[in-house]
């Protein structure tokens, strides 16, 4: 590891459960997580912190108002054990936003945005996204001609331009920047960066937004970023320091967490070719699909973090004041007390609704939720109706995942459009 925290085997941390920074066997840890108990002992990267691996466990401490996203509330930050030279800082100390706030100060910071992700408001857009959609079909189809099998890269070409496209829309990011922008989250997420480059990328993305915002600032148009911008009535203005934080927040997660959901479900269909069938026979909905994939195979598989502000007691366990509490919800998705013996199985006619946690619960419950339901609910129909002989150009078990600690990330999906 390019980093000081070495990890260590399970033997010498008193049984934590290791966090593998190279995602070897996602499948492996995740039952391992649940095996170790609703709130488990982890360790990131050398670094100590508990985990919620249980839906109802998570479902209260998520509203629990003695863990906060405060920094300064972990212990191991205020002794200097935990510094900017860990490698997951920037998942935790991302400037002022709606991410990193709670409280009323984080309901004057998340409102607007809100606003402006609700079903209804997002019907304005969808039209957008359909043509988004139905340019990058093309860009699969000619790239697949281009290429001597024909096989493509849906993550590069399809999964990862859709999202980054439609936060892009709505934040009022020029097009000619989100390659750079992709670029750069991607050395952000990975492992395999040295942590002084990360740094280094963090700041030239705070220059970049800083930018925009200023130019929002002196010619406002009809983005969110804009609407940030300008003052609310009655309202707290934000100030440029949380509107950027917030622009961040969104690309960020707007793009990286929807690649996971739009890939994972494509792979789940391609896998279960039975279900796939009742899909495509409109037996089941496309809805059932994108709920299950996200209770199965979640985008998140950890989040970091929020910090005990006093002892809470957890049954026989105590969260110490100043403990990290981390949320694995892949681990969640798989409770087996949720979701039943079967947990471990896509089975979209498992009874619905499908009351999975992935999109967080309580204050801070994904603002973007409906967002990436309807880019899934466009992109995926409309990929399997333009190419229906789909299907993986790799055997299963021959798909990477990213060196990614806390997202759910494919290398690559090769496929073939046509059967
Ligand atoms: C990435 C770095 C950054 O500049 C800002 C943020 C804040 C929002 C975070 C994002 C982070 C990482 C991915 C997150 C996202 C919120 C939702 C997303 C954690 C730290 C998820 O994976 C759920």
């Amino acid at each position: 590891m390019n980093c000081p925290h070495a990890a260590r085997d399970a033997a010498s941390n008193g049984g934590a459960v290791v966090i593998d920074p190279m995602v070897q066997d996602l499948d492996g840890e995740t039952a391992r997580l649940r095996d170790a108990g609703p709130l488990a002992r982890i360790e990131l990267l050398g670094v100590p912190a508990l985990t919620v691996t249980r839906h109802a466990l998570a479902r209260q401490l998520l509203v629990d108002p003695r863990l906060v996203k405060d920094l300064d509330a972990w212990a191991l930050w205020q002794r200097g054990e935990v510094t900017h030279e860990w490698p997951l800082i920037g998942m935790i100390d991302a400037g002022r936003s709606m991410f990193t706030v709670d409280g009323a100060e984080h309901r004057r910071l998340r409102t607007k945005t809100s606003q402006a992700l609700t079903p209804r408001r997002l019907e304005e857009i969808r039209p957008a996204i359909e043509k988004f959609t139905g340019e990058l079909l093309d860009a699969l189809a000619e790239q697949s001609e281009k290429s001597e099998d024909g096989v493509v890269d849906l993550k590069s070409v399809f999964a990862q331009p859709l999202p980054m496209r439609v936060v892009g829309m709505l934040m009022g990011v020029d097009e000619a920047e989100h390659p750079m922008l992709m670029k750069r989250y991607k050395a952000f997420f990975s492992m395999l960066t040295p942590q002084e480059e990360r740094l280094a990328l963090l700041a030239e993305l705070d220059v970049f937004y800083a930018a925009l915002v200023r130019e929002k600032t002196a010619r406002p148009t009809d983005d969110l970023t804009s609407a940030l911008i300008l003052a609310e009535e009655g309202g707290e203005p934000l100030t440029e320091e949380e509107v950027v934080g917030n622009l961040k927040a969104m690309v960020a997660a707007g793009h990286e967490t929807t690649i996971g959901l739009i890939l994972n479900a494509v792979r789940a269909l391609l896998t279960h070719p039975d279900q796939l069938r009742k899909v495509l026979d409109g037996e089941i909905p496309w809805e059932t699909v994108i709920e299950e994939t996200l209770r199965w195979d979640t985008p998140t598989t950890h989040l970091l973090m929020r910090f005990a502000t006093e002892d809470i007691q957890v049954g026989d366990d105590v969260i110490a004041k100043g403990e990290g509490v981390v949320i694995s919800y892949r681990a969640i998705g798989r409770d087996t007390e949720q979701h039943g013996t079967d947990a471990d199985a896509f089975d979209i006619t498992r009874p619905s609704p499908i009351r999975h946690m992935t999109f967080g619960h309580g204050p801070h419950i994904c603002p973007g939720a409906a967002l990436s339901r309807v880019e899934a609910r466009i992109a995926l129909p409309a990929l399997f109706g333009r190419f229906p002989g789909l299907r993986a150009a790799v055997a299963d078990d021959e798909i990477r995942k990213l060196p990614v600690m806390t997202q759910n990330d494919m290398a690559a999906f090769p496929v073939l459009l046509h059967g």
